[in-house]
């Protein structure tokens, strides 16, 4: 229980103490205190290491007294606020995006010149927490930088993964892993409170008993494990404003090695604190397809238990009355990860806190809203009813009856319709009896979001077709988008500057604003000073890979990017084909090597590390590279660069040096991306297909400053139903089997045939992604880039006009929607 202290008397003791002076002079003594006092060295003794946990505690510092504020607000004022629930947060790098918000950016650079210290070295120091895989968690980071800044009060659940995302690298162009240890020098930005630690339980076994002549159950479980809060302040741009991201981190509990492991012996206490801390471990890092593990299901249940339980009895107020919860949040299921969220608070309120069933469920459907963020049906989680059962008992109980309640409503709705009420059933029978935790969260939620309008269509139509039409008013889109301050201010200054220079300050926080660079478009200067900021960006870039990879950017070359996660779907194979095909070309003699193009090929991926046939196309991309880039019969204009360990902090450097961004999936399979509008933001045209948000993309853009290619959903739909049969577009495109042969050939594997075979038969005879049908499409459209490339002015038009266009893909425009469709959560007044 916090203590209140009961009498302060002194003055300083009443509200929390003021910021140091935002001033260069207030900041060096600011930093000197923190590199005394916390790191316990002097100035001239210090490491790059002190110097950089100084200064993140020196901007900690100027954000504290807005945090405690913004904290003793929300318990005063008790606005409807949001709990984010999300298993993951890529959030990137803190340092440079807190003096930002904080508006110290220059007197921090000011304050470390004048300590005879490069701020850029301190920047460099820091690690980025990776707690998240791709799209989804930086999508998360995003929404909560939104919030934040919009002054909407809202608290990110999460957990503290000691290892993140896997560190990358290539070992004769072969993915290896290595573990991610982003806390092995500790983490400044953090606020850990292991007096506030939590039990959470697991196990054991139901009981029913009387409780004055009803008969109810309860649950006995068998070990727990506690769970500790780790803050981290979430600062609004500009606005004063600081939320809190709460990331759960556990450890062993004394009752759980009595429990479990009770022999009083120390080796197996031991295994009870290693048993407990595997919990918040590391990070799953399957993308894509869940891999139904234990573990997994912990962790889950692990975070949103702990966090549950912290808005319910640490948040709220003593005695809140708990009817009026949907007044005061909602619980944001950040897709199905979270989901076991809904049966733990039933179970609070039916259990622990008497409520009768209706009436807690009645509230759930409330307080809940469900994000979904895929389309794949190997995606949609599931897990079986014998681990459910297993591990969380009581819970699997609740999840029956909520399931026998729906199917009756259900019945009534649509009558005894057996196969809908199979197709319905939140537990399926087959191949194993399991819980579709989507279909839970999509009874459970008052709303059920896609996260692009096509996606949402299609999650609408193709994936809960009944479930739409039992709730007409339940499902809603809600495009996604990202946050301007990291992805534009932080990561491309000098196009932020111009900008500024051309609309004011204001775009930054109503990205609409850059609407007014189309009149700029056609200013011939401007255009000039927009291709210098491309420029520069390359050059930065160029630096950047130098410094990390030891890879060479050449000048004048078109930039052509593809970043994202590895993954069929993602086609990073059509990417491929292209290179191979104008290789192939230049090297068979058919066209000259200065008929091309210059152009150097950007790939950053990482593929899960129990997904092979991602891990063969790594391992294809890196052997085309080195064939591709040694060759010189392409005379250099050809260059196919592949950096390791693609993530948030190398995205900040990539994508503002683009020329062309890929966005290629196959139509009907990427719910939005987010990449995309990165891209498109930072003055990048799109090749793309009709695909998640590159649709809205295009729609904003013009398709004169896009480049559209390959089926449509519904054509895709049309193809399969034909019967797909991708020799065909083998056989009978003649670029595409050369290019094929000529990776079959072993060209690329030093004569060996064997290496990269089973990619070649997959394309051949199953291609479930449709490469090769998109393949003479794709040829067509990069034609088309080509061509477009060599009126640079043109070009350069063209990326302004993306940039202008695109403001509607802020993230503070997603949480606008989510804010007037899904949670009503008006901004706090200052
Ligand atoms: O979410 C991505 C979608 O693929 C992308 O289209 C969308 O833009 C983005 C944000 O809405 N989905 C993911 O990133 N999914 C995961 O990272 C994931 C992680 C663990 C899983 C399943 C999926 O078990």
């Amino acid at each position: 229980t916090p203590t209140q202290p009961r009498a302060a008397t002194h003055p300083l003791a009443i509200a929390p103490v003021p910021s140091p002076p935002s001033s260069v002079d207030g900041f060096v003594k600011q930093f000197l205190l923190n590199l005394n006092f916390d790191r316990g060295v002097a100035l001239s003794e210090s490491s790059v290491t002190d110097q950089y946990f100084a200064l993140a505690y020196t901007v900690r510092d100027y954000l504290m007294a807005r945090w405690l504020e913004d904290q003793k607000r929300q318990r005063d004022t008790q606005a409807k606020g949001v709990c984010y629930l999300s298993a993951e947060y890529l959030l990137g790098r803190q340092l440079d995006n807190n003096l930002l918000a904080s508006r110290l950016t220059d007197v921090a650079s000011e304050a470390m010149a004048q300590c005879g210290i490069d701020i850029e070295a301190l920047r460099a120091e820091e690690v980025e927490p990776g707690l998240g895989n791709g799209g989804l968690g930086r999508l998360a980071a995003c929404f909560i930088d939104s919030l934040a800044t919009m002054s909407v009060p809202n608290i990110g659940y999460g957990i503290r993964y000691e290892y993140g995302i896997f560190r990358q690298t290539f070992v004769d162009g072969q993915q290896v892993e290595q573990p991610d240890a982003w806390l092995t020098y500790g983490n400044p930005w953090e606020f850990p409170h292991p007096e506030a630690a939590q039990t959470i339980w697991f196990g054991g076994y139901t009981e029913t008993y009387d409780d004055g002549g009803v008969t109810r159950s309860r649950w006995i479980p068998g070990w727990s494990v506690v769970a500790v809060p780790y803050n981290y302040m979430v600062p609004g741009y500009h606005n004063g404003r600081v939320n809190t991201l709460r990331l759960w981190s556990a450890g062993a509990t004394s009752s759980f090695d009595l429990r479990e492991f009770n022999s009083g012996d120390y080796q197996e206490a031991v295994r009870a604190q290693v048993f407990a801390e595997n919990i918040s471990k590391v990070l799953y890092p399957e993308d894509s397809t869940p891999q139904g593990k234990e573990l997994r299901l912990q962790q889950q249940y692990f975070f949103c238990a702990a966090s549950i339980r912290d808005f319910l009895d640490n948040v709220l107020p003593e005695g809140f009355d708990l009817e009026r919860l949907p007044e005061r949040v909602i619980f944001q299921l950040n897709d199905t990860h979270p989901v076991i969220a809904v049966p733990e608070f039933m179970r609070i309120l039916v259990d622990e806190r008497g409520m009768e069933w209706d009436a807690a469920w009645a509230l759930t459907q409330q307080c809940f809203a469900y994000t979904c963020h895929t389309l794949l049906p190997e995606a949609l989680e599931v897990w079986s009813v014998d681990l459910l059962g297993r591990l969380l008992p009581r819970h699997l109980e609740i999840i029956y009856r909520i399931n026998e309640e729906f199917l009756l409503e259900v019945r009534e709705k649509f009558g005894d319709d057996e196969m809908r009420i199979r197709n319905m059933s939140i537990i399926s029978e087959f191949p194993q009896r399991s819980v579709r935790m989507a279909y839970l969260a999509t009874v459970a939620g008052a709303k059920v979001n896609g996260v692009a309008e096509l996606h949402s269509q299609l999650l609408r139509d193709k994936v809960l077709p009944d479930f739409s039409e039992f709730y007409p008013d339940k499902f809603t889109n809600v495009t996604n988008g990202v946050t301007p301050r990291r992805f534009i201010r932080l990561a491309n200054p000098a196009l932020a500057d111009l900008i500024t220079e051309a609309l004011g300050a204001g775009w930054t926080v109503d990205l609409e604003r850059l609407r007014g660079l189309e009149a700029h478009a056609e200013d011939p200067e401007f255009r000039a000073r927009f291709a210098e900021v491309k420029a520069a960006n390359k050059r930065r870039l160029s630096e950047v890979l130098w410094h990390r990879d030891r890879f060479e950017v050449s000048d004048g070359h078109l930039l052509d990017v593809m970043v994202k996660r590895l993954h069929e779907y993602k086609r990073q194979m059509l990417k491929l084909l292209h290179i191979v095909t104008l290789y192939e070309r230049v090297a068979s003699g058919r066209v000259a090597a200065s008929d091309l193009t210059p152009r150097t090929f950007i790939f950053g991926a990482k593929a899960a590390p129990g997904y092979d046939m991602a891990k063969r196309i790594i391992h294809l991309i890196n052997s085309v590279g080195s064939v591709v880039n040694a060759d010189p019969v392409l005379e250099g204009r050809l260059k196919v660069l592949f950096p390791p360990n693609y993530n948030v902090t190398l995205a900040e450097r990539v994508i503002p040096a683009a020329d062309l961004s890929e966005q290629i999936s196959l139509a009907g399979k990427e719910a939005s991306g987010t990449g995309n509008m990165k891209f498109a933001l930072n003055g990048a045209l799109t090749i793309g297909t009709d695909d998640g948000a590159n649709v809205e993309i295009r729609e904003l853009v013009g398709d004169d400053n896009f480049f559209l290619f390959g089926q449509t959903e519904p054509e895709v739909e049309a193809l399969w139903a034909r019967g797909y049969r991708p020799a065909e577009f083998y056989r009978e495109n003649d670029d595409l089997r050369r290019a094929m042969d000529l990776i079959a050939s072993g060209a690329f594997s030093g004569g060996d045939r064997s290496v990269f075979e089973p990619i070649m038969s997959n394309l051949l005879y199953d291609d479930r992604f449709m490469v090769l049908a998109d393949y003479a499409s794709y040829i067509d459209a990069q034609e088309r880039v080509d061509a477009a490339y060599q009126d640079q002015d043109a070009w350069t038009r063209s990326a302004i006009l993306n940039v202008a266009r695109c403001g509607f893909f802020s993230s503070d425009r997603s949480m606008r929607d989510y804010i007037d469709r899904i949670w009503h959560t008006p901004p706090a007044p200052a």
